[in-house]
């Protein structure tokens, strides 16, 4: 059995404070908004494993069938030796470079950063025991804590499923140009990426037939009346996606179907809705090939490889850190 440490640079008590703060701040903003980050409580993360296995959610699949065709080129063309995975979730997809980076015999460690720590310590077990690895978690935020990763020599950042299209550009820039910052010249980071396509296809993968998506989307009405002892009525909020043509992203609101009030008594908000407001819960941002390249350069990367499966629909993009 090899060994598995956890290092906490967020505690529950950080959590909360981010929330409350991310929830002043969004609910008396105009439009009202909401970070994506706090649908994932156990039941969010319940729901978006349900809409990975959706038939309208294609990004998944896609991202899978990349990662099952070029893990072992990209196990060869790093020869990492050690796997540094964010925002790792559940780490179903990252068995395919695991697999291709211990085939090759050059992996040693594996360090995974995730918000949830019971998620990653289930995960970091399963890894553990499977993998001839010494698994470092640390529980973190990928906007907050790169600086503070463990992992020595070769590394190889992963980055997958198309989280970066969470964060607006000037985000983005930050987060990449941060994960520049904490490797090597020579290091490598995979970058999965959702491609720009048609709307249509799009929004059917935000507003699926069966109704997760929407359940999803209200599940961070009931984390708010869970955690800030709120009393939004979510079932009074319908699930709205729609594809921004300017920005290239999906945006995911709330509607109110009514005029509404609610309280947050932890934080002394009381928060009107007209009938028809809408509240933003996420951007998803599609990308076309030319300004994955164009982030990464910027960011002080250099793109080596990019991979789409088959349909087109999804991009991951091999990069290497270069001096800037
Ligand atoms: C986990 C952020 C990649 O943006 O597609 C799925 C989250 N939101 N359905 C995405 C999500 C609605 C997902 N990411």
């Amino acid at each position: 059995m090899n060994e598995v440490d956890l290092t906490v640079h967020l505690t529950p008590d950080d959590i909360v404070r981010g929330l409350r703060s991310d929830v002043r701040t969004g609910l008396t903003a105009v439009p009202k908004t909401l970070p994506p980050k706090w649908f994932y409580d156990a039941r969010g993360s319940e729901l978006f494993e349900r809409i990975t296995r959706l038939p309208e959610y294609y990004p998944t699949r896609a991202e899978r069938e990349i990662l099952a065709a070029r893990s072992s080129e990209i196990a060869s063309l790093t020869g990492a030796s050690t796997l540094v995975e964010l925002g790792s979730g559940s780490s179903e997809k990252t068995r395919f470079l695991l697999d291709a980076l211990r085939d090759k015999g050059t992996l040693r460690e594996m360090v995974m950063l995730d918000v949830s720590e019971s998620a990653l310590r289930e995960a970091a077990e399963t890894l553990s025991a499977a993998y001839p690895v010494s698994v470092h978690g640390v529980v973190g935020d990928f906007t907050q804590h790169l600086a503070l990763l463990p992992g020595s020599a070769e590394r190889l950042v992963a980055f997958l499923g198309g989280t970066i299209g969470n964060l607006v550009p000037a985000e983005r820039t930050k987060f990449l140009t941060g994960v520049r910052d904490v490797l090597d010249e020579g290091e490598w980071l995979l970058l999965g990426t959702d491609l720009v396509k048609d709307p249509a296809v799009l929004v059917r993968a935000y507003d699926d037939a069966a109704g997760v998506t929407a359940e999803f989307n209200r599940n961070v009405l009931h984390v708010l009346n869970r955690e800030l002892s709120a009393d939004f009525d979510a079932a009074a909020f319908e699930h709205v996606a729609l594809w921004d043509e300017a920005q290239e992203w999906i945006e995911m609101r709330l509607r109110a179907t009514r005029p509404m009030r609610a309280h947050v008594p932890v934080v002394g908000l009381t928060v009107d809705f007209v009938e028809g407001e809408e509240l933003r819960t996420e951007v998803s941002a599609k990308f076309r090939p030319e300004r994955v390249r164009s982030e990464l350069a910027d960011a002080g990367f250099e793109l080596r490889e990019w991979w789409t499966d088959r349909d087109g629909r999804f991009g991951v993009s091999l990069s290497r850190a270069v001096a800037r």
